[in-house]
């Protein structure tokens, strides 16, 4: 209901319209989903978020520029940033200065639910958006993930359980996979969650796991099992500086 009224009130400050004029809506968006598949690549998404609703304040201080530049150098696949503000600490000028920085796909890490964020998240240089299976009907992803599609962003699914991927999968809306291993209702993390979910994803879509990872024997053992894409925020923005954690762990 929150985002509702925030969603509301940015489409009333800024209309579609403006959004349309912005340039990035003329730029041809990076596959996240064909970074990942490379080869050559760690397929580390590193997230940028200073705070969480788990957590609280992470890394207040960590300056989007060096931080987003540093994770690239370090190895990194791809970049995920945080606009939420109220749980996060995000803002929307904060992947707009990680796209001025970096040649990579960047993945707008908010909950969407609305087309108009999908319109701003292009406007903004996104390259692809996340849907939360929980937060979404399944005929709510199916209409987001079209939209997202037809404007050239890819779509990452993020389900927990067996039940929200049947239910919400959809070729012609989602790219992407996302395994969060972070329970939405009391924040504990299981990384088995991955695990086991890994041999029910179509091999059409490609397979990530977020959250609570932390070492490189970890995505060593999710890579056995067919995941492609490692998302990773906590332990990398802990640091003071996070793009050290990376390069540690790349
Ligand atoms: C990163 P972690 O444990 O490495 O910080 O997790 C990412 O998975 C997490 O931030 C996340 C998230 C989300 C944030 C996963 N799904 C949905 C906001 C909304």
């Amino acid at each position: 209901a929150h985002k509702r009224q925030e969603v509301a009130e940015r489409q009333s400050l800024v209309p579609a319209k403006r959004l349309e004029q912005s340039l990035y809506m003329n730029a041809q968006p990076l596959s996240l989903s064909r970074y990942l598949l490379r080869d050559d690549l760690s397929g580390i998404i590193a997230e940028f978020k200073r705070k969480s609703p788990s957590k609280g304040f992470i890394n207040p201080h960590a300056p989007v520029e060096r931080t987003t530049l540093g994770y690239m150098q370090a190895g990194a696949s791809a970049l995920s940033i945080l606009t939420d503000t109220e749980f996060f600490g995000g803002k929307n000028e904060d992947l707009t200065t990680a796209r001025r920085y970096n040649f990579c796909p960047i993945l707008r890490k908010d909950f969407v639910i609305d087309e108009y964020q999908i319109l701003e998240a292009k406007s903004i240089g996104a390259d692809a958006v996340l849907l939360i299976a929980a937060a979404l009907k399944p005929e709510e992803v199916l209409q987001l993930g079209r939209f997202a599609k037809s404007l050239g962003l890819e779509v990452l699914l993020e389900i927990h359980n067996a039940e929200e991927l049947e239910n919400t999968l959809h070729p012609d809306a989602v790219t992407l996979v996302g395994v969060n291993n972070r329970n939405l209702h009391d924040f504990s993390v299981r990384l088995d969650t991955s695990g086991e979910l890994a041999q029910r994803i179509p091999a059409a879509y490609v397979k990530v796991t977020e959250s609570g990872l932390s070492s490189a024997a970890e995505i060593e053992a999710l890579r056995a099992v067919g995941y492609r894409g490692f998302l990773i925020g906590e332990t990398f923005m802990r640091h003071s500086r996070p793009e050290k954690a990376c390069a540690a762990l790349v």
